[in-house]
């Protein structure tokens, strides 16, 4: 501790997820002097609040998964295609101790505001407990779907029964045994959970805004080619990840739809059906699907025939039928036995584009032409992302004492989706203008964990101290941002990439839609280019620009 009573460290990381837990390692490694703030009672960040049933990563595990050091990727074997919550969140406890990171770590602590303090060029925080941090760099990595929404929803509080959050789960089991629950959202937290809850209820609601398109997930062990491909040359495969669109060493189908028959075009549906892939069904089909909206409707009509052969009432098949927006805009989600869960007889879709929500009473939920009497509600209604880990959680004042709040009244504006202008030594990992929540997000992570620390690391080989997006960088970076946007079919959707989920949210597309691997080779240019939009300076004047 400093004079001041505040605790000094080089750098204050905020969140102990993946990210927060790989940059710790770096920046010990690197002689760096790190502190990390964690509101959970132990790591694990998304994966430590989002324990609902069904919780699992919808990347395949091999391809989500740490891979810095080739050691940890031998001392660990996934046991699933898709690890659930449970295994994911030992694996980061794995990591943790292995590389004994816990001690840097204060948990159970907030931020409860953080102020650039220009005269002495440091971060200082105050903390919900403990003394408060004086940093020289602050990184929020704090995740991008991690502040849950709150329910907008009218006589929320009036409710008696029981009340949970997909995204902030009890720790102890839940058991829905002979009740009656409404699960509201039909995101993938919902696509996951809503199968287990039906089994287990007397009777389940599930109250419906916007159909998602969901693709069965085909879960077991690793299917061999994955694993064969992966084996054959570890290093090869993590290289050609980063390198690649989504972060998944796939190149991106070359075909047009239009040079391809009816007969070709279902051949190689049915073979990403069948692999149970994301990805596979986002990238591999033809080259015009994720770009042009009539590409994407020949995906979008083979997915909605799918619907249909499992769902047998034809009204809850349409209401479950994705209508209004293209095949990949939204997140889509990955099931198990989602669809048929509807031709279970103690299930029922209510479709609140028909009959919206009015309000929740103190025994159930309200629509416009019914009341359904429920013991439980299951809010899977989703997060304030990308955005709210780091305007809503707590202040964060700048130069000349400026919110970022206040920075992004009319929308995020990021350099890199890294930095802010106007918020010196202030770094985001998966931040707006980050490609990470259209990639796996591994390769963005780790992307963003080693450019940030190789930038520290530079700077004080270099004699700098404090580095700054220049406003003319992030003008540029929000144009390029913005072009991209032109070419992606993201614009179209009202999803929590656009910020439409959350009522009185600018709206825009706020990830990055470049790809992963063009994204890292700006950041690269940008370092070759001697830190180009950036400026850096030291304590004896030297300056960079
Ligand atoms: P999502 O994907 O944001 O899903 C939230 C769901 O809740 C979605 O269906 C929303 O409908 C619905 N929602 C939200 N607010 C309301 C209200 N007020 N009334 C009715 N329905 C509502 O969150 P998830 O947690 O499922 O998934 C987040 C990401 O985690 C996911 O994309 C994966 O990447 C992992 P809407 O579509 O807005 O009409």
């Amino acid at each position: 501790a400093g004079a001041s009573g505040a605790q000094h460290a080089d750098v204050a990381v905020v969140g102990a997820g993946f990210a927060g837990l790989y940059l710790l390692h770096r920046l010990r490694k690197a002689g760096l002097s790190a502190i990390g703030l964690e509101s959970g009672n132990d790591v694990g960040g998304t994966w430590y609040w989002n324990r609902y049933p069904g919780a699992r990563c919808d990347i395949q595990t091999s391809d989500y998964s740490y891979t810095w050091d080739p050691e940890l990727e031998k001392a660990w074997t996934w046991s699933e295609k898709y690890a659930t919550q449970p295994e994911i969140l030992r694996y980061l406890g794995f990591v943790a101790d292995r590389y004994d990171l816990r001690r840097d770590i204060r948990f159970g602590t907030t931020v409860s505001a953080a102020t650039w303090d220009d005269g002495t060029q440091r971060w200082l925080l105050t903390t919900s407990s403990g003394a408060p941090v004086s940093c020289r760099y602050y990184v929020m990595a704090s995740g991008c779907l991690s502040a849950p929404k709150p329910p907008e929803i009218e006589g929320f509080k009036d409710f008696k029964g029981e009340v949970y959050f997909t995204g902030r789960w009890p720790h102890e089991p839940v058991d829905f045994t002979g009740k009656r629950v409404a699960v509201i959202g039909t995101g993938s937290s919902a696509i996951q959970s809503i199968p287990l809850i039906a089994q287990q209820a007397a009777h389940l609601t599930v109250f419906q805004r916007t159909p998602n398109f969901a693709l069965p997930a085909h879960n077991g062990p690793s299917p061999a080619d994955r694993v064969e491909m992966l084996q054959k040359d570890v290093p090869a495969f993590r290289e050609q990840a980063r390198w690649s669109m989504a972060g998944v060493p796939l190149p991106p189908a070359t075909d047009f739809s239009w040079q391809l028959s009816d007969a070709e075009r279902r051949e190689r549906f049915e073979k990403a059906w069948a692999a149970g892939d994301l990805v596979v069904m986002l990238t591999q089909l033809w080259a015009d699907q994720a770009v042009d909206v009539d590409g994407n409707t020949l995906v979008a009509d083979l997915l909605r025939e799918k619907v249909r052969a499992v769902v047998k009432d034809p009204e809850t098949a349409e209401a479950l039928t994705p209508r209004d927006h293209p095949f990949g805009s939204k997140r889509p989600c990955l099931d198990t036995g989602y669809y048929a869960t509807y031709n279970r007889p103690n299930v029922t879709l209510v479709n609140l584009r028909r009959e919206p929500i009015k309000s929740i009473t103190a025994s159930g939920i309200r629509t416009d032409s019914r009341t359904v009497d429920v013991d439980a509600i299951v809010f899977a209604t989703g997060f304030d992302a990308m955005t709210g880990a780091i305007t809503a959680v707590h202040p964060i004042s700048g130069r000349g004492g400026k919110s970022i709040a206040e920075a992004w009244e009319h929308g995020p504006q990021t350099y890199l989706g890294l930095t802010v202008a106007g918020f010196p030594n202030l770094f985001m990992i998966t931040g707006p203008g980050s490609p990470s929540v259209l990639s796996n997000m591994m390769v963005s992570i780790e992307q963003h964990v080693d450019w940030i620390t190789d930038r520290l690391v530079a700077m004080r080989e270099a004699g700098f101290t404090t580095i700054e997006a220049t406003d003319t960088a992030q003008d540029g970076w929000q144009r390029h941002n913005a072009d991209c946007s032109m070419i992606t079919l993201h614009r179209l959707a009202n999803t929590w990439y656009t910020g439409a989920n959350v009522p009185g949210k600018p709206q825009g597309v706020m990830p990055y839609t470049g790809g992963v691997g063009p994204y890292r080779g700006i950041c690269n240019e940008v370092v070759e280019r001697g830190m180009l939009g950036f400026r850096l300076t030291g304590p004896n004047g030297a300056e960079q620009c």
